[in-house]
């Protein structure tokens, strides 16, 4: 299988975020990516192959333009009177609050974000659009025809909503490639999030849509980040009605829980036959992870890729959270592996 990568996302480093109540490093941090990389080479799973630049148009296709732009020039607006500190938003547009655009840089991205988890930084803009021409590259494979591709998208997407940043999040990686997949011929697209958290931002972006299915195996957002969507009676609105299905599952869910969902899945995307399925791949399901509560195994992460793979549908895997760092490229390419072996 083919992996597509660049070194552009350690340009996006966030120094802390507050957890438990006091500022500590970045959950979200390169050694992330350069972990599942080194095991993609090790296991020899295949070609690595650097991103085409495609430009910001692909990316307009699922993201608000005032959103887009704004995160081209923010870190220069921010660091323009001599702030070297990454840029945090503290205050959000919550119910009665007034949804006018703030004019100053700081006011924008508490407009423009859900969280305080989600720093701009120096680097941000170079990674976040190399992380989206990793996933546009990727999806182009999978039109010129393979089976398989791996996006090694960093920073992660799925929290992103077409104009709102959170949970490490800026641009929709995987949303990007299906938007991508779809302009390129493909009738209907699936996009699987089997990340430990709720894809809001995939919703959010396909909610009204009947030509994007969307599912999402997550931590019941009951107890889990982040909170406020991904219950199981979100379906879907308009042409969209019944193309939106959430399996929210209790902190603490072992493997065969996890897998009865999995296969609850799968029979939706097959019933629904699209000409290509993107699985947005967080692998913060696994059972040492530091911030979520799963109990996926390494093993469990190969039964998930060969499962995925009995789909018979060209797939696309889009890199997404996973925060027990040392094994982090055995659990992803375990995934891979399996889809491969199948
Ligand atoms: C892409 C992705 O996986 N983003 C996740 C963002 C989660 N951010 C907030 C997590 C809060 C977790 N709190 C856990 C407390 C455990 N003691
Ligand atoms: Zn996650």
């Amino acid at each position: 299988m083919l992996t597509v990568y660049t070194d552009d996302h350690r340009l996006h480093q966030g120094r802390a975020e507050l957890y438990n109540g006091t500022l500590t490093p970045s959950f979200e941090k390169p050694s992330r990516a350069d972990m599942v990389l080194e095991r993609v080479i090790a296991t020899a799973l295949g070609e690595v192959l650097p991103p085409q630049v495609h430009g910001l148009d692909p990316i307009l296709k699922v993201h608000d333009e005032g959103y887009v732009r704004f995160w081209e020039d923010a870190w220069q607006r921010w660091s323009a009177s001599g702030r070297d500190w990454d840029a945090l938003p503290k205050m959000w547009q919550v119910r009665r609050l007034r949804s006018k655009i703030p004019e100053h840089v700081e006011g924008q991205l508490c407009y423009y974000s859900m969280d305080a988890g989600t720093p701009l930084t120096a680097g941000t803009w170079p990674a976040i659009t190399g992380a989206a021409n990793v996933a546009l590259t990727a999806a182009d494979r999978l039109l010129a025809g393979d089976k398989a591709v791996f996006a090694l998208t960093r920073p992660p997407g799925h929290h992103a909503a077409r104009d709102y940043c959170g949970g490490y999040c800026y641009f929709n990686n995987a949303a990007i490639a299906a938007q991508r997949l779809r302009d390129g011929g493909a009738r209907r697209v699936a996009v699987l999030d089997v990340d430990y958290h709720h894809g809001n931002g995939t919703q959010d972006i396909f909610y009204q849509r009947a030509d994007v299915l969307f599912l999402s195996i997550h931590g019941d957002p009951r107890s889990e980040y982040p909170f406020f969507l991904g219950f199981a009676d979100e379906e879907g609105e308009g042409e969209g009605l019944g193309y939106n299905v959430n399996y929210p599952l209790s902190a603490g869910t072992d493997a065969p829980t996890w897998f009865a969902a999995l296969d609850a899945a799968c029979a939706r995307i097959a019933a629904y036959a699209p000409d290509a399925l993107v699985i947005s791949l967080g692998v913060d399901t696994y059972e040492g992870d530091p911030i979520s509560r799963f109990a996926l195994q390494h093993d469990d992460f190969t039964r998930m890729g060969a499962r995925l793979s009995r789909l018979g549908i060209p797939t696309q895997f889009c890199f997404e959270g996973g925060y027990a760092v040392e094994p982090i490229g055995i659990n992803a390419v375990n995934v891979l592996a399996g889809f491969e072996g199948a």
